[in-house]
């Protein structure tokens, strides 16, 4: 596997094909190839761009009903696009997604649960219970409950915001090879969140290893200043960035740990990374903190794009994920 942000999805070479592209831009995706997803997802700066994960071997693409499938020897993406729902019938209509995708995940030679990332628009609108973020985990833990899915198989995840005219989006990544998810000593596991965030918890691991037979994946969730369960710094960006570094570490620690016979995990450009912002104006603080902190090689890279998106909490400002390949 290789991991690469380009303009294109132009294949690095003749053996490799397209599992998944993730297309980041401000016009619509081209729809003409089946690996292109575009979530509604519009960078802060230059693009349009593609995230694109190579598969040195074949890649056949098909669908199931609605929901499309890539798939290979070694893995599986599984996409699900639907129309926004509206925050009243969000619970309702995450249920339904969440079990069609699981239902299309059956037809692929794949078992194992690996990352999903979520997006939709508006996810902090409507306050207490009824946001629809929180509507949203309902649905999501109704389905995962009803296939009996145990702690230790929660995948890694990212739910964040998108373009108010974006669709409700899930991309699932299913595996042949066995994922080791890990949890932050600094943070409490989200699905163990307390009452306060919701009746039911959301149900994602922080993060997780993935050894195949010629490439290893780490994969890092959706990491925000959440400090225990707390947002530390309600709607202050700069410390956040702090927190979400901070957090970013010792997720990274416990990766690196867990996977003695992987190279240590770095944060390095050949990871790649989506930094979501709540706010445009953030964007030239936010860069320069990263710079200083990760280096200007990883924040200029390629690997690297800034996305405007809302955060599930709405007084978190900024957070960050990513995947690296060896
Ligand atoms: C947090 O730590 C921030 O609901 O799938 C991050 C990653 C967050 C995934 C999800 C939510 C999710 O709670 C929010």
């Amino acid at each position: 596997m290789l991991l690469t942000m380009d303009t294109s999805p132009e294949p690095p070479s003749p053996a490799h094909s397209l599992l998944v592209a993730f297309y980041f831009g401000d016009k619509p995706a081209d729809g003409s190839n089946p690996a292109v997803i575009d979530a509604g997802l519009h960078p802060l700066a230059g693009g349009p761009r593609y995230e694109n994960w190579w598969y040195r071997g074949d890649v056949t693409h098909r669908s199931v009903g609605d929901i499309r499938v890539a798939e290979c020897d070694d893995h599986a993406f599984v996409t699900l696009q639907w129309p926004d729902a509206p925050g009243a019938r969000f619970r309702e209509a995450s249920y339904e997604a969440y079990r069609s995708l699981l239902e299309a995940i059956g037809t692929t030679r794949h078992r194992q649960l690996v990352r999903i990332w979520n997006y939709f628009p508006h996810i902090n609108e409507g306050s207490g219970d009824a946001e629809k973020y929180r509507q949203f985990s309902i649905g999501r833990a109704e389905a995962f409950d009803e296939i009996g899915m145990d702690q230790a198989g929660i995948p890694a995840g990212t739910a964040t915001g998108c373009a108010d005219n974006g669709p409700f989006s899930i991309v699932a990544l299913v595996s042949r090879n066995a994922f080791r998810a890990v949890e932050n000593p600094r943070q409490v596991s989200a699905y163990e969140y307390p009452r306060q965030y919701g009746p039911k918890s959301p149900k994602f691991s922080r993060g997780g290893t993935l050894a195949g037979d010629d490439h290893h994946l780490y994969l890092i969730s959706g990491t925000a200043a959440v400090v225990g369960h707390e947002s530390a710094h309600p709607y202050e960006t700069e410390p956040q960035i702090g927190e979400t570094l901070e957090n970013l570490k010792h997720i990274g620690g416990v990766l690196s740990a867990g996977a003695a016979e992987l190279p240590r995990f770095e944060l390095d450009n050949e990871c790649v990374l989506r930094v979501y912002l709540r706010s445009v104006d953030d964007y030239e603080l936010v860069r320069s903190r990263l710079s200083d902190e990760l280096g200007a090689a990883v924040v200029a890279g390629d690997n690297l794009v800034f996305l405007h998106a809302d955060i599930c909490r709405r007084e978190l400002m900024v957070e960050i994920d990513g995947t690296r390949c060896y």
